[in-house]
């Protein structure tokens, strides 16, 4: 029987999925690992327990793949030496601590022409500036650096013997020149980093090398390989992942960047298509943090949310725990509770966290209207999709219905489609997705919920200007 594999190197584990050619789920297998915070802003993990884990997890699911797919927690700096041994713990997309090093890239580049060659601003979370915080900080060490890898291509380096990424998580870098689909000569000379130390940029269904005889797909960073998990392939449905990160996620017809980078313009999984997104960095990871302050499962804290109206009687929740990149690249944001009352208890804070992260959806799903995406329907997906209550709140706030495919499993899903294109078990990834992806149900927007909705996120986005003066300097 023909088995494809896809590898998910993610925030919080590595999720390992096995699927039929028709995309029926065979098996599945889950290894966790720690991230570690050393300093506020700071979110690092080690390489080599993301691979302890990735072997871990192939051998759970223990099956013969035809072909595997990788994707990964984007960003992410793995600096290697001329061994390609890690020279120090992987600093992490969600990592803030680099805000003078984005100033000092816009600066050296120019706004204009950075956004112009990389679609994209210097966010603190992308790859280029991380690189220039290790050579200010950490100059001994910057000076044994010989290769530079993303998360899952430090797993593939391990499983292959490769170094090789592919375009859709390399333009993630700010080092990518998203429209040419190749490495930015002129961005890595303005900034003085040498070519040398980037891998190959393959297409995401490319065969990047072998596992014991197996093809592995060059794969794709998690968002590109979550949407095309629920079939987006091209532009259509809007991709809405909650993840411990939040991204609204539109394939495009064509390159296309906001003149202003409120949002990513990136390449897709798909050869020859781009697409752009807005990210929250803590959407589910708002509701963890939640469940970690106030006790209570997932579960009880959402059925107590439930039993809340629309609006929790005027509590807003501003979900910049770790700063925010759309619509506010700022990494010195914080959240905040406003609105308080004493009939507040434990739910109305869960159905206030529920708001909050989609009201911040719908800032991204409005500057990607602005692109001209014509956003009717979205496709949800990501854990915090399991829940009714928060894709109706969703929906409502967006104003879409949110659907559902029949697997959940978001980029585990995507990646192993791409394994089977890779295998030659499907010509295209437009016929892998024909072949897997099918919608299991829909959520619809609740009409009673709209005016609520739509005062709440007024409300909302009155608190960031209004409170921001009030923390600290970015
Ligand atoms: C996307 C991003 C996050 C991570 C989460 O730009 O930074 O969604 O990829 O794993």
């Amino acid at each position: 029987m023909t088995v494809l594999v896809g590898l998910d190197v993610g925030t919080t584990g590595v999720k390992a999925l096995a699927l039929s050619p028709e995309g029926e789920v065979l098996a599945r297998a889950e290894r966790g690992y720690p991230l570690s915070t050393p300093l506020p802003g700071w979110s690092e993990q080690d390489p080599e327990d993301w691979w302890r884990a990735s072997e871990a997890a192939l051998a759970d699911l223990g099956v013969e793949p035809a072909g595997i797919g990788l994707s990964g927690q984007m960003h992410g700096l793995v600096c290697l030496d001329s061994e390609e041994r890690v020279l120090r713990p992987a600093i992490l997309w969600n990592d803030q601590r680099t805000g003078e090093e984005c100033a000092e890239i816009e600066e050296r580049v120019g706004l204009e022409r950075l956004i112009a060659l990389t679609g994209n601003r210097a966010l603190t979370g992308f790859t280029a500036p991380k690189l220039l915080w290790v050579r200010r900080h950490e100059p001994d060490l910057y000076a044994r650096i010989a290769h530079v890898l993303l998360p899952k291509d430090y797993v593939r380096l391990r499983l292959t013997g490769v170094r090789a990424i592919d375009v859709a998580d390399a333009s993630g870098t700010l080092l990518f020149d998203v429209a040419g689909r190749r490495w930015s000569g002129e961005v890595l000379d303005a900034l003085d980093l040498p070519a040398e130390w980037l891998p190959e940029a393959l297409e995401s269904p490319e065969v990047s090398g072998h596992w014991s005889g197996i093809p592995v797909a060059a794969g794709s960073g998690d968002q590109a390989a979550a949407a095309l998990g629920v079939g987006i392939d091209r532009p259509g449905p809007v991709s809405v992942v909650l993840g411990t990160s939040g991204v609204v996620l539109a394939a495009l017809p064509a390159f296309q960047a906001d003149p202003q980078a409120r949002v990513h313009a990136f390449c897709h999984a798909v050869p020859g298509g781009w697409q752009a997104m807005g990210v929250m960095l803590s959407a589910a990871g708002s509701l963890a943090w939640l469940r970690d302050v106030a006790g209570g499962t997932w579960d009880e804290l959402t059925a107590e949310a439930a039993t809340w109206p629309p609006g929790a009687e005027g509590l807003t929740f501003l979900p910049y725990l770790q700063g925010e990149r759309t619509p506010h690249a700022d990494p010195g944001a914080r959240g905040a509770f406003t609105g308080l009352s004493l009939r507040h208890d434990r739910g109305a804070l869960a159905r206030a966290v529920l708001e909050g992260v989609a009201y911040g959806l719908r800032d991204s799903l409005d500057l990607l209207r602005a692109l001209g995406v014509e956003a009717e329907v979205g496709r949800a997906s990501g854990g915090g999709a399991r829940s009714d209550l928060w894709l109706r709140i969703v929906a409502s706030v967006l104003g879409i219905p949110l659907e559902r495919t029949v697997s959940e499993e978001g980029s585990a899903y995507g990646a192993a489609l791409l394994g089977g294109v890779a295998a030659g078990v499907f010509t295209d990834v437009h016929e892998a997705v024909a072949a897997c992806v099918r919608v299991r149900d829909t959520v619809e927007p609740e009409p009673g919920w709209r005016g609520a909705y739509d005062e709440g996120h007024r409300r909302y986005q009155a608190l960031y200007p209004a409170l921001r003066p009030l923390e600290a300097p970015a």
